[in-house]
This record gives structure tokens, sequence and C-alpha cells, in this order.
């Protein structure tokens, strides 16, 4: 994608009348209308900035991964204080399910890969997984 646009012909505007126009009869060769206020147009490759999708994380409960460890795994994975993983995992254990951070694909997906490797290293059924926001 291409996007034109104008600059300002310095040479002219801080020289003043044009000395390149040799031999052309008093008349300008620069392929203009003659009125010489020159613009030149340019392009340049226009800049795309797009605003990557983002993702949550989100562990679910089970009956058998001890809740200490649940609170390990938000501290460890998560970078949470003490506090906000007892928290978390309270309410995941109250409601099934709850967000642990929101980030872009890759992030995300490393951050539900190690969450699940370090539970079934430990043999804990505990489950994490993303979804789209
Ligand atoms: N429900 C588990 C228990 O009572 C604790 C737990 C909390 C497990 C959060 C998983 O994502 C979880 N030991």
């Amino acid at each position: 994608m291409w996007e034109a646009i104008e600059l300002i012909d310095t040479l002219s505007a801080t020289q003043g009348p044009n000395d390149d126009d040799r031999g052309g009869g008093g008349g300008s060769d620069d392929g203009d209308n003659g009125s010489d206020n020159d613009t030149n147009v340019i392009v340049k490759p226009k800049t795309k900035v797009k605003k990557p999708s983002l993702y949550r994380v989100l562990l679910l409960n089970d009956d058998f991964t001890p809740m200490e460890f649940v609170v390990e795994v938000l501290a460890r994975f998560f970078q949470m204080n003490l506090e906000s993983a007892t928290q978390v995992m309270l309410h995941v254990h109250q409601n099934g399910v709850g967000e642990c951070g929101i980030y872009t694909y890759e992030v995300a997906e490393t951050k539900v890969t190690q969450v699940m490797d370090h539970a079934r290293k430990n043999q804990h059924p505990l489950q994490c997984v993303m979804e789209k926001k």
C-alpha cells in the first residue's frame, strides 16, 4: 500500500529564481505548469500498524489439584503475589473457571503449555486453556 506525500521543493524556495533553466528560452523545463510554487510528489510505503488480538488464559477447577499447588502456579507463571494468587485460586475453586491474565497469542500459548507441563510433571489434573477476547 502506498500513500502520496508532498515535498516542498526547498531548492527553489531558498535559492530564488531557478538557475537550472539553461537554454530553455526562459521557459521552465521542470514539467509543471510554469507557476513556480514547486511541489514534488513522492511515494513512500504506508506504515500499517495493527493491534494484535488478545487472548485470556484461564484456569479450570477440578476436585484433585491441591489449592497450594494452584497458588504456586499462579505466582510462578503469572507473576502474582501470594494474595492475588490465593484470590484467583479461590475464585476458580468457587466458580469453576477464572482468568490468570490477558496476552497476545504466542505469550498466551506459552503460558498454557508451561502450566500444563508443570501440572503433568507433578501428576495433577489441572487444566489451563486460552480463549480469544
Ligand atoms: N478445587 C481444588 C481443591 O479443592 C482446588 C483447585 C483450585 C483446583 C483451582 C484447580 O484451578 C483450580 N483442592
